[in-house]
């Protein structure tokens, strides 16, 4: 049926450009590409093979997790650990970093992801998401610590999600645009059916959890009021509103036919000392870097996402990214507050 270029044949040709590549690089997006077919595969079967509800447990931010949230991150570890490119890896579900085994090698990559964005979606079976973003450690060859994986966004070496949707897909960047694959599951692979992706600059779409509208920030307020007043105000024109509460699920949209994303700083966080709902190393940061390598915008309200110093492994951040000339309004009347 297809005979479209596969992920593998994608990344090979795409590092052969790369003075001094060995081939880990590679490597290691193909064992991710691995533990997100393996997750596809989970998701798909849902309720028969009984791996649906809640788990008896929460994670490090309190959160109830899902019993796949628990699988999928077993599923991230046993495809990552074994091949020698990982020196640690840090994960949603795992409240500090996990090391890679002493019978296994250490090698130079450092792997933050969320196995499975959106969990709450799952029981209802609407579309989630896995999140990555490799990181290069630096220095010494010392036991990694927290410490190493607090690298600003612009640090990124590359950064993927993959979409269980209608069809599963895979968008990946290296800091050379933002390629798309699709799952062809009668062969196994991923074969590029979305090739440079971009994000138009302008838009007509916003995605918000309106449910949070008498806590947000004026200059939110502001802008999510004119998109409601439409062609009756001051931006003269109709906007339409979506929230699927499954980021990748929503990046992906945006990826696809332009709008904006967000989840702003709220008063219900900060009374409760939060930095936003969205977590800088695994999901704000790889979104970030992808939406950009696509020609869009990603920022906290006031500043880049990617130029933020982390300073922890869980930090969460306000996240308002897509469509380039919204975001920088958006940035605009932050400024003006
Ligand atoms: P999760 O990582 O626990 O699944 O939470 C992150 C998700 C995002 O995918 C989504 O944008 C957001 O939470 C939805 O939040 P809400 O339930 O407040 O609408
Ligand atoms: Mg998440």
């Amino acid at each position: 049926m297809h005979n479209g270029t596969t992920i593998t044949q994608f990344i090979i040709e795409e590092q052969r450009h790369v003075a001094g590549a060995t081939g880990d690089f590679t490597s290691l997006l193909n064992d991710i590409v691995t533990a997100c077919k393996v997750i596809s595969n989970m998701v798909n079967h849902g309720a028969l093979v009984g791996v649906l509800g809640s788990a008896e447990s929460e994670n490090i931010q309190g959160e109830t997790q899902k019993k796949l949230d628990i699988l999928t991150n077993e599923v991230f570890i046993k495809s990552n650990e074994w091949a020698g490119h990982l020196a640690a890896m840090a994960s949603e579900e795992m409240d500090t970093i996990y090391d890679i085994p002493a019978k296994y090698p250490r090698g130079k990559y450092l792997l933050t992801f969320d196995p499975l964005d959106g969990s709450s979606n799952i029981d209802v079976n609407v579309s989630v998401g896995t999140i990555f973003s490799i990181l290069r450690i630096q220095g010494g060859d010392g036991a990694p610590t927290e410490r190493d994986f607090l690298q600003a966004g612009t640090q990124q070496i590359a950064a993927g999600y993959a979409l269980y949707g209608p069809s599963t897909m895979m968008v990946l960047t290296t800091g050379n645009g933002v390629n798309g694959f699709t799952l062809d599951q009668n062969i196994g692979e991923f074969i590029l059916t979305h090739p440079n992706m971009t994000i138009p600059a302008d838009t007509r779409e916003f995605a918000i959890n309106a449910s949070n509208m008498r806590f947000w920030e004026p200059p939110v307020k502001r802008y999510v009021q004119e998109c409601l007043d439409g062609k009756e105000g001051p931006r003269g024109e109709d906007f339409n509103m979506r929230w699927i509460a499954s980021m990748v699920a929503e990046v992906h949209r945006i990826l696809t036919r332009g709008g904006v994303f967000m989840y702003p700083i709220d008063s219900k966080m900060k009374d409760k000392g939060q930095g936003g709902k969205l977590r800088l190393l695994y999901e704000a940061n790889p979104m970030s870097f992808i939406v950009e390598q696509a020609g869009g915008g990603s920022i906290t309200g006031t500043q880049r996402i990617m130029d933020l110093q982390p300073e922890s492994l869980h930090q969460r951040v306000p996240v308002i990214l897509g469509s380039k000339n919204e975001v920088e309004r958006i940035l605009g009347y932050h400024d003006q507050a």
